[in-house]
């Protein structure tokens, strides 16, 4: 039996890109699936998908804006068996919108992406990770990104967002050392998901002139290390992983042909 095999895994932003992949191949580990994003619909769909796809998995599908405390509260304390006792959260859910001059971002541009990549991101590793303590198992698996290791022009909140991600990592990891509850920050670059979409606001020229002329991550890319990093031994931490296409070596240096 694999590390994962019966685990409840919690994920936040199930609906697309890397949190849908993850609920993949974290189901091809045997581990149970608690899915979550606003988009409830996806969110069966891809439960009706993965319960027929694997006769041991067990998957609940829970609409969660993680930018809601309340929400994150009514969902968690409403586990049921064998959901209860979540052993892996993915902190997955989050993403900008915009590209604009520090300047001309607006307030709502900002608070969306404060909200989501960092404060929903806090609300809700503060309601499970006391229930990974007391069971002294568990592993918070935080989706930074290589905007929070570079800062770029355009991207000031996005960047401070996900250098948040990386601070509160860190902090995180030091507060449960003396636990057996593991942290663990993944870091990708360039990722074809929907995310450019919802950069630019649904203009999908715009949004596929990010990837072009070159090949970009898939979100199965990052899916498989985030269950590498889950299914190691419980005395490895991979703290900190920073994975871009083989075409990108920095932020903005992309090999195009
Ligand atoms: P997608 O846009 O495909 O997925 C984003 C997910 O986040 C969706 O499931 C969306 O679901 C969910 N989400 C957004 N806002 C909220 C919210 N307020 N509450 C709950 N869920 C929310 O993009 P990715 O898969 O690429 O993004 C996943 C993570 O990876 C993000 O944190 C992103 O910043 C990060 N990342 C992405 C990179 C890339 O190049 N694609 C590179 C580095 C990091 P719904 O709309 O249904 O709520
Ligand atoms: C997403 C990657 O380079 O668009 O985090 O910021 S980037």
């Amino acid at each position: 039996m694999g590390r994962l095999q019966g685990k409840v895994v919690f994920i936040t932003g199930a609906s697309s890109g890397i949190g849908e992949a993850c609920a993949r191949e974290f189901a091809k580990e045997g581990a149970h699936l608690v899915l979550t994003a606003r988009r409830l619909d996806r969110l069966e769909a891809l439960k009706q998908e993965l319960t027929q796809a694997h006769s041991d998995v067990q998957v609940l599908a829970a609409q969660l804006d993680v930018r809601d405390k309340i929400q994150i509260k009514n969902v968690v304390d409403s586990l049921p068996a064998p959901f209860k006792d979540v052993h892996v959260l993915v902190n997955n859910a989050g993403g900008a919108i915009g590209l604009d001059d520090l300047v001309d971002v607006s307030e709502e541009d900002i608070d969306f992406m404060l909200n989501t990549n960092v404060k929903g991101l806090v609300f809700v590793t503060q309601a499970l990770v006391p229930g990974m303590i007391e069971r002294q198992a568990g592993h918070v698996i935080n989706v930074g990104s290589i905007a929070g290791k570079e800062a770029y022009s355009q991207g000031s909140i996005y960047c401070a967002a996900k250098h948040a991600v990386g601070a509160i990592t860190k902090s995180l990891m030091i507060e449960l050392v003396d636990t057996p509850v593991n942290v663990s920050c993944i870091c990708p670059g360039l990722v074809d998901t929907e995310f450019s979409t919802v950069r630019f606001r649904g203009d999908k020229d715009k949004a596929d002139n990010v990837y072009k002329g070159m090949q970009p991550l898939v979100a199965q890319d990052i899916a498989e290390i985030i269950v590498f990093t889950a299914n190691r031994p419980p005395h490895v931490q991979i703290a900190d992983l920073l994975v871009f296409p083989s075409a990108q070596a920095a932020s903005k240096i992309v090999s195009r042909k």
